[in-house]
């Protein structure tokens, strides 16, 4: 180190002491970091926290068109970890290895499997990751797994929170491109719901293009312990989101094109849209009965307009409805208008009638209160308000449902409390806890389609720009922009208690399992080797352990052609010793977490000396953390 160098570091440090005296003199007085965090995040108004202190939340966001599932620190608003889902990933080897590659392809459809080897694939490179979404137990998250949506390829994918990677993904037949995703919150997760967007002939095997009547929209009930469907209903007018009550007993879907229209002047055509009610137990029964076509290996229910059955209601909204929200009094369910300047409040306690005595669907709604232009999504904190995203009016808005309950019912009352600017252009936004029973009203994220002029200009295309908001008090308060690469639609803001994931992994995991079940094959301990290389005709198999600094094997040899699986196993057990395998010039590489076992397969096609090296940051001595694969020519 230079003299320079080591009076930069120390004037740094300096530095830093001075900002952070009122966490020193807290850190001293024996202060927990949690704690801390709340109060400096409160002294301050702002959300910042001091270097070293930790958030008091963890934020689960969706990336939209990145494929990735994000973790942030709320309120810091700080970017913690990408979690791969139905991205590719450069850094971890997610659609690389063999772990990731099974979990991505196991549950493709073989009319998929068979579309993508005539495109030169065996997998999808990309996915549209929408609706991130924690399991629930009693009306609050568990902190089990997450649930999150692929509108492009219409997949569902499962996280898991305890080692925060994605362990099962599964692809929806007889639905077109998953949007709106929601976990049951009662009396469990259960099922997940999820909706498909675009209709399409219920048997889609071109033989059907102009006939609308004969297109159809899929609702599908996921078993979220099993990832597997459980059964789907065909509906009328696409579905766009969806949400479920507190008491297991419906789930709500909007539909912005209750028309059936095929283009936009079409799907706009009329003033009124409708929200799906499906009936859980109604459906189950309707499974029970056998009253179903089995499509794909799928049991799909007729919950069409005009059906008259008991599996649907269709409640008429203005005009094309875009988001779905429970409230966390457990009685309202608010519907966005979008084109509409309005939410429709479903009391839900009123659906009951909608199926028991086929009362007037209106009669389910108790408000509607005009809040502005583009209302979107809406959030909850814990005093009974309602805080919805306006996108023509760049605007959150505060509104108190009693009061749009009451002003409904011909009160003269105003329901709204406040609006706030935001920047801009906002679709989803989240509270603190505030899609389960324990909303607690401190922290509002708007998540803003636009940043514009908000930040450093990089060129044409621009961040997304996600504010953090203090909802603690009356007014709205904008403390923080964070910018965020395309296209985060949603977020979750979980508090961290509900969260535990592992400091290392269990070397027991099922991620490992096939290599697990090789290893026994070739008769090797896989907890405990160091190296071996195994040849079976054409095909290698390469075990080799690494423990900072090195790999257990210096070299291996193997010729031109053969099919070389490199499995890795990583023997440290110290918390955040990760290291990584990379074969130069081949195009492979992943990551090995302590403890972890990954594997990557390729072809040996280029003859000569290859260095493979460690890739993740591990050691001093990380660069010579390396060694040779010798390939001999044909
Ligand atoms: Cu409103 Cu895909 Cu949740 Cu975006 S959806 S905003
Ligand atoms: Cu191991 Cu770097």
């Amino acid at each position: 180190m230079t003299e320079e160098t080591k009076k930069g570091l120390s004037m740094t440090r300096r530095g830093m002491m001075g900002a952070t005296a009122t966490g020193a003199v807290l850190a001293s007085a024996g202060v927990g970091s949690t704690m801390l965090s709340a109060r400096a995040a409160q002294a301050s108004g702002n959300g910042s926290l001091e270097p070293g202190e930790l958030d008091e939340y963890y934020g689960f966001w969706s990336s939209g068109q990145a494929g990735e599932m994000r973790v942030l620190g709320v309120p810091s608003m700080r970017e913690l970890m990408r979690v791969p889902v139905f991205n590719r990933c450069s850094a971890t080897g997610w659609g690389q290895t063999n772990e990731s590659k099974k979990i991505m392809t196991e549950n493709l459809l073989p009319e998929t499997k068979a579309m993508l080897a005539a495109n030169g694939k065996d997998n999808y490179d990309n996915g549209d990751l929408h609706h991130p979404h924690m399991s629930f137990t009693d009306g609050t998250y568990d902190g089990r797994f997450l649930f999150m949506n692929d509108k492009a390829n219409t997949r569902v994918a499962r996280v898991r929170v305890d080692v925060m990677k994605c362990d099962k993904m599964i692809e929806i037949p007889n639905a077109h491109d998953i949007h709106g995703l929601r976990p049951q919150k009662f009396p469990r997760t259960g099922y997940v719901f999820a909706n498909g967007e675009h209709e399409a002939p219920l048997v889609n095997d071109g033989t059907i293009l102009d006939d609308p009547s004969q297109y159809v929209n899929i609702f599908t009930a996921i078993d979220g312990d099993e990832m597997e469907v459980a059964w789907q209903v065909m509906v009328s007018g696409n579905l766009d989101n969806t949400d479920c009550d507190y008491q297991g007993k419906y789930a709500f879907s909007t539909s912005y094109n209750s028309e059936m229209g095929m283009n936009l002047a079409e799907m706009t055509e009329s003033e009124m849209d409708h929200v799906v009610v499906f009936n859980l137990k109604e459906i189950e029964a309707g499974v029970a009965a056998g009253d179903y076509q089995e499509l794909n290996g799928v049991k799909v229910l007729d919950g069409r307009k005009g059906q008259n059955k008991n599996y649907t209601r269709y409640i008429p909204i203005p005009n094309s409805p875009h988001g779905v929200n429970a409230a966390p009094d457990k009685k309202h369910i608010m519907i966005a208008g979008k084109l509409s300047p309005t939410v429709s409040v479903i009391d839900v306690e009123k659906v009951d009638a909608l199926f028991s005595d086929n009362a007037d669907e209106r009669s389910a709604i108790v408000a509607e209160p005009q809040l502005g232009l583009g209302p979107l999504h809406t959030a909850f904190d814990n005093k009974g308000n309602a805080y919805t995203t306006l996108f023509l009016d760049s605007q959150v808005v505060k509104w108190d449902i009693a009061k749009a309950i009451e002003a409904y019912a011909g009160k003269d009352v105003d329901p709204i409390l406040d609006k706030v600017d935001v920047h801009y252009q906002p679709g989803h936004n989240s509270t603190s806890m505030g899609e389960t029973a324990e909303a607690d009203g401190k922290w509002l994220i708007s998540m803003n389609k636009f940043s514009k002029d908000r930040f450093l200009n990089v060129g044409p295309l621009k961040p997304e720009n996600e504010q953090l908001i203090d909802i603690s008090g009356d007014k709205m308060k904008v403390v923080h922009d964070g910018p965020t690469f395309a296209e985060p639609h949603d977020s979750i803001i979980v508090h961290a208690s509900k969260v535990n994931p592992s400091e290392v992994w269990d070397r027991n995991d099922p991620m490992w399992a096939d290599a697990r079940a090789q290893a026994e094959i070739d008769g090797i301990d896989i907890d405990d080797y160091q190296d071996t290389v195994i040849r079976d005709g054409n095909k290698v198999r390469v075990w080799m352990s690494s423990q900072a600094p090195n790999f257990a094997l210096e070299s291996f040899s193997v010729k031109q052609g053969d099919e070389v699986t490199v499995y890795v196993t990583n023997l440290d057990d110290i918390d955040d010793l990760t290291h990584g395998f990379c074969m130069a010039n081949y195009g492979v590489a992943m990551e090995i977490g302590p403890q972890a076992t990954a594997s990557v397969t390729f072809v040996a096609e280029r003859a000569g000396v290859h260095w493979f090296y460690c890739q993740w940051f591990c050691h001093a001595l990380h660069m010579e953390m390396r060694g040779r694969m010798f390939v001999e020519p044909r």
